[in-house]
């Protein structure tokens, strides 16, 4: 059998270095929005060694060639298309000069890739085929250049005009026109190119690094929204001061911007000093934003801003190694978030999010390595894996280094790498080099996809004090690999005695320990650990140490114990978790069978417990009272899935909880009801979390929607407000109570979108099959556009991956709805409609009916004839 292998096709065995080399960039841009004059003036030389004959081959995406000069004389390419030059005859040696001209129409680009316009302003997004979309440029992340950039526009509609770097100069031009110039001395690759111009209204700070450097801060917004920025400049001046404590990196410019704009295809960019975030990642205030958003501007104002170290000073080779930006930036941010807020609590968020959104990734027809080998379409592979799997593989190189070697490690990279454009293989051995330690097999957490699974025997031996652990490891096959090697798998396990105290084993033989950390290399291992007292409890993969799956013989009753006595927080939290599950799981069989739900006591209690414990942070309640989601509860369950019996299971355990516990929410909802000025730390917030746990589950109580509605017509901040909403739409859908709240908040923020786009969202994830015609009826209204993607998102997102019931109805006609929006859109934002698409990536897991209805669709998808690469490659890859 021949295998076809699609034409465009990248791999990373293919990499090759360039044959020229960059030295300068100078770019001008004379702005218009329907034809905007690029003119690249580019300092280059052939690399040495390089065939003198052999030609340059520039990459360009859409392009209008104007005209070409070398070293300043007219030239002709040798062949031009829209998204390609190649020039031939250039200088065998020395340093030669291309003058290239494009002309470009940011109005009518509605890719957001590129140069575009949103609101009037114009703005660019360049990571990671976008400097293509500008001009004809060796556009890849190793081809790094200093750039100055002359911006030349109308100065009323553009009176602020902003690129990387420094700015050098500025001046009137003839017809009401003006310019500014930048220089940005750091070499950089083309992805991290920006330009912004436009009208904007601004915040401005500075900030004294650890050297003494001042440093001008400016966040742009829009004219009005100004107040709103407030919450992310001390966002900002917190993480420079951070990571000049943790990790020894200062800021390395005069001045550091962040523009937000309003049409985004993603959260935000980490362009070289001039950050372009999307608006809903910066703007905030307690009428309009919610605690979570507040805890996201935060962890993406930190994000962004890290990468000037991690992504910009030391780059990617090439498009395989983003997670050494990635992975290694999202670790930084989660241990910044950490240390802002509550460290467990902010673990137990991470692990939620990572399983709802990376295992299902690594368990369905998309999974791929942290570093993947090949790639169609490289927009594809800005995934949960990429980022949030490849954090947690940076997090394991700390727990098998311990803090201070991992730090010399950093400092090793940062000093060995600044500068470069590095691999993953670089980055692993600076924690090999410090450390001593042999990672070669740890190195396969970047190559094998798939989420390994452990399982775990265990048999205590009274007589001996005996505890025999048989651990093995297994990772289930994934596209492109049908077997695995056994990885070098960090596994911190803790061991309680029947007193409830912590044991202190003897001897742990079998295995190389190091403290509470079992360092698992083969596919099996039998561990013996001798001097415990008496039958322990075995908590497993304390703190996530490891991003993998637990199956453990555990009785109910274990896990209980488990969920009192475990010191690690989070895996208190994990143990809960567990149990619920469990139920959950049979209940949902059950439920399939037609048979009724049956009362847990043992989970019900234990729940109260915890709830009850006035010890433990509000924060860590409210999760620990949060039931796994229905999404998760199908991963669990893992095939064979009908979406309406895991809600019908979900719904009687949340009804069970809220009847047994009645009394005690009542009482913490008193102790927790928010009073005084709102603020944004992270214990107000957690306040407000268990409150509204407490509310919604005494709204189920009681069945009667009155409660959450003075809850709505009493809150005086967004967190509360769109909380009351939640619970009135989504328990007491078409009441009038509901009604009356929907429609109160249509009018009071109808002139402001990220606002609305929550009451979108509210209503998109309304369970059952009538969400589709809400859906639908909401497309309708003004609020809605598919041009731009936080109201798509806000609406179908939210529907096709967070209303299980309502989009996996029986008759399909969920995904032929959202079929027909990814067609629609894809010729308009590609990017965009294959990330849609994503949201069907466990089709194959759902029970046969649903299973082929999700088939037929994806086929009908994959039959239009004029499909991106974009899409066509998510399609290809979901049928397989
Ligand atoms: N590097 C950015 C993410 C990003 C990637 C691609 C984009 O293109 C539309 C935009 C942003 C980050 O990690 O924040
Ligand atoms: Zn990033």
């Amino acid at each position: 059998m021949t295998i076809a292998i699609p034409q465009n096709e990248i791999r990373l065995e293919d990499y090759r270095p360039t044959d020229f080399v960059l030295l300068t960039v100078d770019l001008a841009f004379d702005l218009d929005p329907q034809r905007t004059i690029v003119t690249s003036t580019i300092a280059m030389a052939r690399r040495e060694g390089v065939d003198r004959e052999a030609p340059l081959t520039l990459d360009g995406d859409e392009l209008e060639f104007v005209s070409l000069k070398i070293n300043g004389v007219d030239a002709e390419p040798h062949a031009v298309t829209p998204d390609r030059l190649e020039i031939r005859g250039l200088p065998a040696t020395g340093e030669f000069t291309l003058e290239i001209v494009t002309a470009i129409a940011p109005a009518s680009n509605t890719k957001l890739m590129g140069l575009y316009s949103t609101n009037g302003v114009y703005c660019t997004q360049c990571e990671a085929e976008g400097f293509r979309r500008i001009t004809y440029f060796l556009d890849r992340p190793d081809a790094l250049a200093v750039y100055t950039t002359t911006i030349r526009a109308d100065a009323k509609a553009a009176p602020l005009l902003l690129s990387n770097g420094n700015p050098v100069d500025s001046g009137v031009l003839g017809d009401g026109r003006h310019f500014v110039a930048w220089n940005d001395p750091h070499p950089k690759p083309s992805y991290l190119f920006a330009l912004v111009a436009g009208d904007l209204g601004v915040v401005e700070d500075d900030f004294t690094t650890a050297s003494g450097r001042k440093v001008k801060l400016a966040i742009y917004v829009e004219h009005g929204k100004e107040e709103r920025a407030a919450y992310a400049m001390d966002a900002l001046k917190r993480s420079m001061r951070w990571d000049e404590e943790r990790f020894g990196r200062e800021y390395d410019l005069d001045i550091f911007m962040i523009v937000a704009v309003s049409d985004f295809n993603m959260g935000a960019m980490e362009n070289k000093g001039l950050n372009v975030f999307n608006d809903k990642y910066v703007l905030a205030d307690p009428d309009t934003a919610t605690d979570a958003d507040y805890a996201n501007i935060e962890a993406i104002i930190a994000h962004e801003y890290f990468h000037n170290w991690t992504g910009n000073r030391i780059t990617c080779r090439d498009w395989f190694q983003l997670c050494l930006k990635e992975g290694l930036t999202v670790y930084r941010d989660h241990e910044f978030s950490a240390d802002m807020r509550s460290r467990a609590v902010k673990r137990i968020a991470e692990v939620r999010l990572l399983k709802a959104h990376q295992f299902p990734e690594d368990n369905g027809p998309l999974a791929h390595p942290v570093r993947p080998r090949k790639y169609s379409e490289i927009n594809n592979f800005y995934t949960a894996t990429v980022y949030e799997k490849g954090s947690e593989v940076v997090r394991m190189i700390e727990t098998l280094l311990g803090r201070d070697d991992f730090k010399k490690g950093m400092d090793l990279y940062f000093e060995r790498h600044d500068g470069d454009a590095a691999t993953i293989e670089d980055f692993v051995a600076c924690f090999a080099e410090v450390s001593g330690k042999n990672l070669d097999q740890f190195f396969l957490w970047y190559e094998q996809a798939g989420t390994p699974e452990i399982t775990v025997a265990s048999q205590y031996e009274p007589s001996t004090q005996t505890l025999r652990l048989e651990l093995e490891q297994s990772i289930p096959p994934t596209p492109g690999q049908s077997s695995k090697q056994p990885m070098h798998i960090p596994l911190r396990v803790g061991l309680f005695e029947s007193n409830g105290e912590p044991a202190s084993p003897r001897a742990i033989e079998g295995i190389e320990a190091d403290g509470d950390v079992l360092n698992l290399r083969e596919r099996t291992h039998t561990v013996r650990i001798t001097g415990v007292k008496s039958r322990p409890a075995i908590s497993v993969n304390r703190s996530f140490s490891a991003p993998v799956n637990v199956r453990q013989q555990q009785s109910d009753r274990e896990l209980a114990q488990l969920a009192r006595i475990e010191t690690d927080l989070f895996s208190r939290w994990q143990a809960l978790n567990d149990l619920a599950m469990r139920h959950l799981v049979s209940a949902t069989q059950k439920a399939e069978s037609g048979e009724a739900a049956s009362a847990n006591r043992e989970l019900t209690d234990c729940l109260c417990a915890v709830l009850a414990d006035r010890t433990l942070e509000p924060a860590f309640r409210a999760h620990a009272i949060t039931l796994p989601g229905e999404t998760d509860i199908a991963r669990e369950i893992g095939n064979d899935i009908n979406p309406d019996a895991i809600h019908e299971a979900r719904e009687a355990l949340v009804a069970q909880i809220a009847s047994h516990g009645r009394d005690l929410f009542e009482e913490i909802a008193a102790e927790t009801r928010p009073a005084g000025d709102y603020s944004p730390d992270a214990a107000s917030a957690g306040d407000r979390a268990l409150y509204l746990a407490c509310m919604s589950h005494l709204a189920v109580a009681s069945g009667d929607p009155s409660g959450p509605l003075s809850l709505y017509r009493s809150a005086d901040n967004m967190t509360l407000l769109s909380g009351a909403l939640a619970m009135l739409a989504h328990r007491f859908p078409r009441s009038p109570e509901a009604e009356e709240a929907l429609a109160d908040f249509e009018a009071r923020y109808r002139d402001n979108p990220l606002v609305i786009d929550k009451w979108l969202t509210v209503q998109a994830t309304i369970p059952g099959a009538d969400a589709l015609s809400r859906v639908k009826t909401l497309m309708d209204k003004p609020h809605f556009q598919l041009s731009n993607p936080n109201r798509v998102r806000s609406l179908i997102g939210t529907y096709a991956s967070g209303n299980p019931t309502g989009f996996n109805r029986a008759d399909g006609a969920g995904y032929d709805f959202l079929a027909g929006i990814v067609i629609d859109l894809d010729p308009l934002n590609p990017q965009v409609a294959a990330r849609l698409l994503t949201a069907m990536r466990s089709w194959r897991s759902l029970e046969a009916a649903r299973r082929e209805k999700a088939l037929d669709t994806l086929r009908k998808i994959a039959r239009v004839e004029k499909l991106s690469t974009d899409v066509r490659d998510i399609v290809d890859r979901m049928i397989g």
